[in-house]
């Protein structure tokens, strides 16, 4: 599909309205302006946290409509669960996503589903995200950690403040550069976050921004923006360009996503990625693969730090598990059940992809309710199915991990906790993400006591992702000696299933 050349839009961007023949019994919000929609009262830098007010007034399913386009939001549970069917639905990239096809192309994570690369790249790159290749990567990541604890420490040491966003952005960017692809960004010996990271944000606001503006006149409004947008994008082109060079030059890596990428043959049509499509993957790995961890981490350490009782039961945790042993190994990262919890419960209130687009792959009726012609599409608003009450209870937007511990989750229907999307197109790097935030807050537990600051007040901010701004902690360095270690029985709970991406059960 072309892309227009002024604002990146993909031509024949459209809303939703077409495929939904009962449109009409779909609530929307009452005052509507004729020609810009549904905007009075409304925060375009905060589209997502906008939508969630607006389905907490319409209810589980609902339409918004900007500049001629309508579009249908849903988190109803059943609604959610219905979506997840892949043989009726499957991924839409559209609005948000569609808006990165010039920055993404087809690269996994923007490609539609008839592009012949999004299976060929799916085979080709899914060992790297095996048990075998995680823990390849283990010591990668303990390293990076510990760049990060010697900037807190050095911090603490100054009697600072950490800044927790910008911190983990450093540190997730540094352990997909170096995992993936041998590359290291020196984000720690950096003051201002690397130009990557600047122009990347840039072109993820931008993208974002695409959908606030009545599309005809995109080119007009945005006119300014585009133009650095393109220079965004040329820069994440060059830097990329450089990695890949590096690499060819050197003659080859340890068997890397980048090696992956650049000599793996299909194993069954012996098909190789091109160089333009390793470029675009490039830059969607160190986007995709840093962006929504480092979110994350940044909703957990903020709860932790809010819920002391939280952090000291997590604390307590990665004592009994890790005991004193220096590095802890592979196996020891999927052993901390609790802390685990804690990531969950975060992503459960600020899951920091925050929603995914299914579109009918036939004529049908959405949970016996909605009829949708082939090619309908609607966004499923995480935050939301993440707080259903229904399934969460009244007291959903309380923080409490065990909401995840095993009964708890059993209990719970299918489809109802949802960060990483559903099911072909599913989140590839799930289990790096979980493997990585795991392993860092256990090491952050285990050397300071997080101090909130009082006056702080969550705010999130979205460029497609979600991020707490401006979270800033006090660290104290823990007094308290670590007890000695206690064995732990393996139940094998850490080992993946056969496929590498979608064993494990969601
Ligand atoms: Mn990730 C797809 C969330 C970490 C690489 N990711 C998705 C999707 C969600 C998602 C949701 C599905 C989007 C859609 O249906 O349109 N991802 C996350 C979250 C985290 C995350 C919440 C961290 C927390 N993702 C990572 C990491 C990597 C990664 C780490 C890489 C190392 N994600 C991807 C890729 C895709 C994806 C690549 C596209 C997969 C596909 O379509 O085949």
């Amino acid at each position: 599909m072309a892309e227009t050349r002024q604002t990146g839009l993909p031509k024949g961007f459209r809303g939703a309205e077409q495929g939904w023949p009962e449109l009409h019994r779909i609530p929307h919000p009452p005052r509507r302006l004729p020609l810009a929609g549904d905007v009075l009262g409304v925060d375009r830098r905060r589209p997502v946290q906008d939508s969630m007010r607006f389905g907490r007034e319409l209810g589980p399913i609902f339409r918004r409509r900007a500049f001629g386009n309508e579009f249908v939001f849903l988190w109803g549970s059943r609604l959610v669960a219905d979506l997840a069917d892949e043989s009726r639905f499957a991924k839409h990239v559209g609005l948000g996503i569609a808006n990165l096809r010039p920055v993404a192309g087809d690269g996994l994570f923007t490609a539609y589903n008839h592009e012949p690369n999004w299976q060929l790249a799916h085979d080709v790159l899914a060992p790297g995200f095996s048990r075998e290749a995680m823990e390849g990567y283990h010591g990668m990541m303990l390293g990076v950690a510990a760049r990060l604890t010697g900037h807190w420490d050095r911090e603490l040491a100054a009697g600072r403040a950490v800044d927790v966003p910008g911190d983990m952005t450093k540190l997730t960017l540094e352990t997909i550069s170096r995992t993936g692809f041998g590359h290291d960004f020196g984000s720690f010996e950096r003051d201002r976050p690397h130009p990557f990271v600047t122009a990347m944000v840039g072109t993820l606001t931008y993208a974002q921004r695409l959908n606030s503006v009545p599309v005809p006149l995109a080119p007009l409004l945005l006119r300014g923006a585009a133009r650095r947008n393109a220079a965004d994008i040329a820069f994440l082109d060059r830097t990329v360009d450089g990695v890949v060079a590096a690499r060819r030059r050197s003659g080859g890596g340890d068997g890397d996503l980048l090696d992956r990428m650049l000599d793996t043959a299909h194993p069954e049509t012996g098909e190789r990625l091109s160089a333009e499509n390793v470029r675009k993957q490039v830059i969607t790995f160190l986007v995709a693969g840093h962006e929504t961890t480092s979110g994350a981490l940044s909703f957990a350490l903020y709860y932790l730090a809010r819920h002391p009782e939280v952090a000291a039961k997590a604390r307590a945790e990665v004592d009994r598990v890790w005991g004193d042993t220096a590095e802890p190994g592979y196996d020891q990262v999927a052993r901390l059940r609790y802390v685990r919890r804690v990531l969950d419960e975060s992503l459960r209130l600020w899951p920091t992809a925050p929603g995914y687009a299914r579109e009918a792959r036939e004529d049908t009726v959405l949970a016996g309710e909605h009829p949708m012609r082939r090619g309908a599409w609607a966004l499923v608003l995480l935050p939301m199915l993440h707080r259903d009450p229904e399934v969460w209870g009244e007291d959903a937007e309380r923080f409490d991990p065990d909401r995840f511990d095993a009964g708890a989750v059993r209990a719970r229907p299918p489809h109802t906790f949802k960060p990483f999307g559903t099911g072909a197109r599913a989140c590839i790097g799930r289990q790096f993400a979980l493997h990585e935030a795991t392993l860092v807050l256990g090491l952050l537990l285990r050397r300071y006591e997080l101090r909130p600051d009082p006056d702080y007040r969550l705010r999130v901010t979205e460029r497609l992702t979600l991020m707490p701004e401006g979270l800033r902690l006090r660290l104290e360095r823990r007094t308290a000696p670590a007890p000695a270690p206690v064995t732990v029985p393996d139940d094998g709970s850490g080992s993946a299933g056969r496929c590498p991406v979608h064993g494990a059960g969601e």
